[in-house]
């Protein structure tokens, strides 16, 4: 049912609109034609022509050539890349270790509906597999390539299929993602109840219960003949992968980086748009679906998270999501928003008049968190040796110098209450790429990471009548260089002459 939509979606679109640029863009990547196997022969023919149905149970070249080139597994990542991060990932575990990631279940909104699929990030990014009820599993050996990989997915099934869309089914999958082996994903108990005694160590994703929840929807993959569930089969020899995979996943390649300005500049433009868009009167909700339409247009298969669209005094509840109230002249409107986009999160913040020009005790407080923003970001590179427990410190030093000079009597206990967030996170496949550990780690050239100081004034006497109840938070996405930071999402405006000229409609930026 999923692909048949996308497919009606696809047909029904102008041709002016992203059929035509997805043409266009496909042309741009096309390899040499004597490459192509297309019936046609020609690329034109086939990226008009795609291959419907698909063959397999995600996107490929042959069906989605306006997406994907020959050489990629999942748009804008090659299975060159794919192979390196296995590579490098095994080569940091000890002899006789295993890796086992598995996909994430389908979450149901009620019975039968379930919601839009989102691969697990860890089988994500070390297969680019997409299909649900599969895993991988990789085993430390002594061959060239280091380890043995084994792909594990569900079967061709015709009556299943009539329902849910093509699958890849085991005899692709192991070609298609560089497996040395496919098997139904049936075997995985089994497969793992033999190999268990040749390693010492299990790595598990981090959907794996720990030891303080209780068994979980790995059952899903234990076939009703076996007694034990796949926790049991690997008993004490488990430990999370999370912390060597963390190693290889927080610097991004070339071919992350390139989606993730993309990403970056998606979310960005749409931000700006929004921006001339809203109007007093008009619901904060329809502010969250203006972004959200604008990014799907641009290709966005998500949300990266359920957006904060925070008017007036809401935007002092830092995570506001229920977006439903009306937002009024005079105030400002907080917006936390991003896309993700082919796998890839972004996450932009921006605080802009509803009217489209700041009050006074606005444009101050908004000048006072710009100018520890800027600052902030100019540390983002390997040479300032930060990390980003000291950038966290250094934020607060900041803004309270910043907010003493526009006339807050305060010391770091108010601004604990001002300021109550942390500054940063590395951001990734995942939002919230890591734990608290990474922290301390010294940033390094080609993390990308955000920058994001807010100030949020209650009514409170202890703070100047005339910044009560204003939120503001201004985030960015920055890519940390050696000697320079890169900023993701410079689309967003962010200066207060920018913001307000995009919101009377100055600059050229339309609504839509
Ligand atoms: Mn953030």
């Amino acid at each position: 049912m999923k692909s048949l939509m996308r497919h009606r979606g696809l047909c029904r679109l102008p041709p002016t609109s992203l059929a035509v640029s997805a043409c266009r863009s496909y042309a741009r990547s096309t390899p040499p034609a004597s490459k192509l196997a297309t019936p046609q022969g020609s690329p034109s023919d086939a990226s008009l022509h795609p291959r419907k149905p698909a063959l397999y149970g995600q996107p490929t070249y042959d069906s989605h050539p306006h997406i994907l080139r020959e050489d990629e597994v999942t748009p804008g990542i090659p299975k060159s890349e794919y192979e390196r991060r296995r590579r490098e990932l095994m080569a940091r575990l000890p002899d006789r270790s295993m890796v086992l990631c598995v996909a994430a279940p389908v979450k149901y909104m009620s019975q039968g509906i379930f919601y839009k699929y989102r691969q697990a990030s860890e089988l994500w990014y070390l297969t680019g597999l997409q299909e649900t009820e599969s895993a991988v599993v990789l085993e430390k050996d002594s061959s060239s390539r280091g380890y043995k990989m084994t792909l594990f997915v569900q079967s061709k099934d015709q009556r299943k299929e009539l329902w849910e869309g093509p699958r890849t089914g085991v005899n692709a999958a192991a070609t298609l993602f560089g497996a040395d082996e496919a098997k139904d994903v049936s075997y995985l108990s089994k497969y793992l109840k033999s190999s268990i005694s040749k390693v010492d160590t299990v790595y598990v994703d981090s959907s794996f219960p720990t030891q303080t929840q209780t068994r979980s929807f790995l059952n899903y993959l234990r076939p009703s003949s076996d007694e034990n569930p796949i926790t049991s089969i690997l008993s004490n020899k488990i430990r999370p992968l999370k912390e060597d995979l963390q190693m290889v996943r927080t610097i991004k390649s070339e071919h992350e980086i390139k989606i993730m300005k993309k990403a970056g500049a998606i979310s960005g433009t749409a931000h700006a748009k929004t921006m001339r868009f809203t109007q007093p009167g008009q619901s904060e909700s329809s502010l969250a679906a203006h972004f959200e339409y604008l990014c799907a247009l641009e290709g966005a298969q998500r949300p990266a998270y359920v957006p904060v669209v925070a008017s007036g005094a809401n935007a002092l509840f830092i995570h506001y999501t229920s977006n439903e109230q009306i937002m009024c002249d005079g105030e400002l409107i907080l917006m936390d928003a991003g896309c993700e986009y082919n796998g890839y999160a972004s996450d932009i913040t921006r605080t802009w008049p509803v009217s489209g020009k700041f009050t006074g005790p606005q444009r101050d407080l908004y000048q006072a968190v710009l100018n520890a923003e800027k600052a902030l970001i100019l540390q983002c590179k390997e040479s300032a040796g930060e990390s980003l427990h000291t950038l966290h410190q250094a934020s607060s030093k900041i803004l309270l110098d910043e907010l003493r000079q526009i006339g807050f009597d305060i010391g770091p206990r108010e601004l604990d209450r001002l300021y109550p967030h942390y500054l940063s996170h590395p951001i990734g496949i995942d939002l919230h790429e890591s734990g608290k550990d990474q922290r301390h780690w010294g940033l390094k050239s080609g993390t990308v990471i955000t920058v994001e100081p807010g100030v949020y004034v209650p009514p409170d006497p202890a703070f100047p009548k005339h910044f009560h109840n204003i939120g503001i938070r201004i985030e960015d996405e920055v890519l940390v260089q050696q000697d320079h930071a890169v900023v993701l999402s410079a689309n967003a405006p962010k200066e207060i002459v920018d913001v307000e000229a995009t919101c009377q409609g100055l600059l050229g930026v339309g609504p839509y």
